[in-house]
């Protein structure tokens, strides 16, 4: 039996992704894989797990042979404001970690899936309905390392024949795992404030700025969607722009007040981030991903906020 492996299991996406791949595929099938954090017992419970640092190269292939691995998820990423604090770090685990995975790849003839973002545009990219095929010139080590990353899967498929995939996901907002250190992170805090306190206090990104944001069970049918299409349909194969709703720190606080009434938003901008924030699109045109694989997003903003309130605030009870 061919089986699975999910890299960065641990994080905001792989904490989701995992019980899904295993509820879909078979719990026997899905091998979770972490560095450094901690697995949560579900994951434990739930199947296979063990540690594994992408940047070793013998150690991704030893698992990949051990566990006679078909597909590869491979979510190990530093995101945007962390990757600005220690670029040379981004760099090592953002990219040596995917030249690993797509190298081994090409030997056991695995699938890789990586995920790309909306940090893969910058200033020069038009940032409202950003199209598909557009300028690429990111200003931050996050957004350069997720270029190259696009431009590495497209060299190994066609240089290699090495079947890969890919989007660019916008924001993701989820209450299983915090994300930590994006930009868009601020769309995920508002929301455990809202719970904890009935306010927001320090938004980190300014009022009017707008970004693209996807809640995370439409980041997950995207990766199954992308992954189970047939290749021919895909035109573009690495990094379909794939979006579910743009909305500002103001919209989705007028959003949250509409469930707890009293509920206030204040500001303390923190430039970094801003400056990031307003390098990225407003609004992806995702019409190439609607178009070759039938993508269509459930959650918009009030369905999410539903979701997300309910959902974070029965955790948070546990
Ligand atoms: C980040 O903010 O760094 C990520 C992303 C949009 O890629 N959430």
């Amino acid at each position: 039996m061919e089986r699975i492996l999910v890299t960065g299991a641990c994080g905001q996406v792989g904490s989701e992704l995992v019980p899904a791949l295993r509820a879909r595929y078979g719990a026997d099938t899905v091998i979770a894989t972490g560095h450094k954090t901690e697995p949560s017992q579900e994951l434990l419970d739930g199947g296979e797990f063990c540690f594994i640092d992408c940047t070793d190269i013998d150690r991704v292939a030893d698992v990949v042979r051990k566990y006679n691995v078909g597909a590869i998820y491979n979510l190990t990423t530093i995101l945007s404001a962390k990757a600005e604090a220690n670029p040379q770090l981004a760099w090592t685990v953002n990219v040596n970690s995917l030249r690993n995975i797509l190298e081994v790849a090409r030997e056991y003839e695995c699938a890789v899936f990586t995920p790309s973002t909306i940090g893969a545009f910058g200033l020069d990219t038009p940032l409202d309905n950003t199209p598909q095929i557009t300028i690429q010139r990111p200003g931050t080590m996050y957004g350069i390392t997720k270029v190259a990353g696009e431009l590495l899967c497209d060299y190994y498929y066609q240089k290699y024949g090495v079947d890969t995939r890919g989007v660019r996901w916008p924001g993701l907002i989820s209450y299983v795992t915090p994300p930590g250190g994006g930009t868009t992170d601020y769309a995920v805090e508002i929301f455990y404030e809202a719970v904890r306190h009935g306010k927001y206090e320090h938004c980190f990104i300014k009022a009017g700025t707008y970004l693209d944001m996807m809640y995370m069970p439409d980041a997950l049918k995207s990766a199954f969607q992308i992954m189970e299409a047939e290749p021919g349909r895909l035109k573009h194969r690495n990094a379909y722009n794939v979006t579910a709703m743009s909305f500002a720190p103001e919209d989705i606080a007028g959003e949250i007040k509409k469930h707890i009434p009293g509920f206030t938003i204040d500001y303390r901008v923190d430039p970094i981030r801003q400056a990031i924030a307003e390098s990225w699109p407003n609004k992806m045109d995702d019409s190439a991903a609607r178009a070759d694989w039938g993508w269509q997003p459930q959650y918009d903003l009030p369905a999410m906020t539903f979701d997300m309130l309910n959902k974070l605030s029965a955790r948070l009870k546990q």
